[in-house]
C-alpha cells in the first residue's frame, strides 16, 4: 500500500468514526420515544388492572413496542378492547403496537392497554407502578405510572 493511499484510508477511518460518535451522541435514548402521561387504575394487592400512556415517535422510522413488564405484578401484557360485529365488547391480547414515525399512539380506555395481574402490591391513588417497555427500536424505556381514578 502507498503512503497516499494509507492516508486516505486513514482519513477516511476518521471522517467514519466522527459519523459514529456523532451519531451517538445525537440519540442518547435511542430513537427518541417519549412515554408520557402514564397512569394506572387503582386496585386491591393481587387484583388486576389495566394501564395507560401516550407513546410518541418524532423520529423518521417505524418504531414496535413488543412487550411490557412491570416487577409490580405478576403478569404485564398488552391487550386491545374491540366490539365485534354484534355489539359484544371485549378484549383481547395482543403481541404488539406500532408507533408510527412521527406519529404517536394512545392507549387508552376502549383501545390499547396494558393489563396487568396478580398486583404485587395495592395500588392507591397518588401512588405509582414502575413499567418496563420494550421497543423493537428504542430498546428499553421505564417509566412511573401514576395511580389514578378515572
Ligand atoms: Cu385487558
Amino acid at each position: 500500500m502507498s503512503v497516499r493511499r494509507a492516508a486516505i484510508l486513514i482519513a477516511a477511518l476518521v471522517v467514519a468514526g466522527t459519523a459514529l460518535s456523532a451519531c451517538g451522541s445525537a440519540a442518547p435514548s435511542g430513537s427518541g420515544i417519549s412515554v408520557t402521561g402514564a397512569w394506572v387504575r387503582p386496585a386491591p394487592a393481587g387484583g388486576e388492572t389495566a394501564a395507560y400512556f401516550t407513546v410518541g415517535n418524532p423520529g423518521s422510522r417505524d418504531d414496535v413496542l413488543l412487550g411490557v413488564s412491570t416487577p409490580d405484578a405478576q403478569t404485564a401484557g398488552l391487550h386491545k378492547t374491540s366490539t365485534d360485529a354484534n355489539g359484544m365488547t371485549g378484549m383481547a391480547h395482543t403481541d404488539s403496537i406500532a408507533i408510527p414515525a412521527d406519529g404517536s399512539v394512545e392507549l387508552k380506555a376502549g383501545g390499547y392497554h396494558v393489563m396487568l395481574t396478580g398486583l404485587a402490591k395495592e395500588l392507591v391513588i397518588g401512588g405509582s407502578l414502575e413499567l418496563v417497555l420494550t421497543f423493537e427500536q428504542a430498546g428499553v424505556v421505564r417509566v412511573k405510572a401514576e395511580v389514578k381514578g378515572g
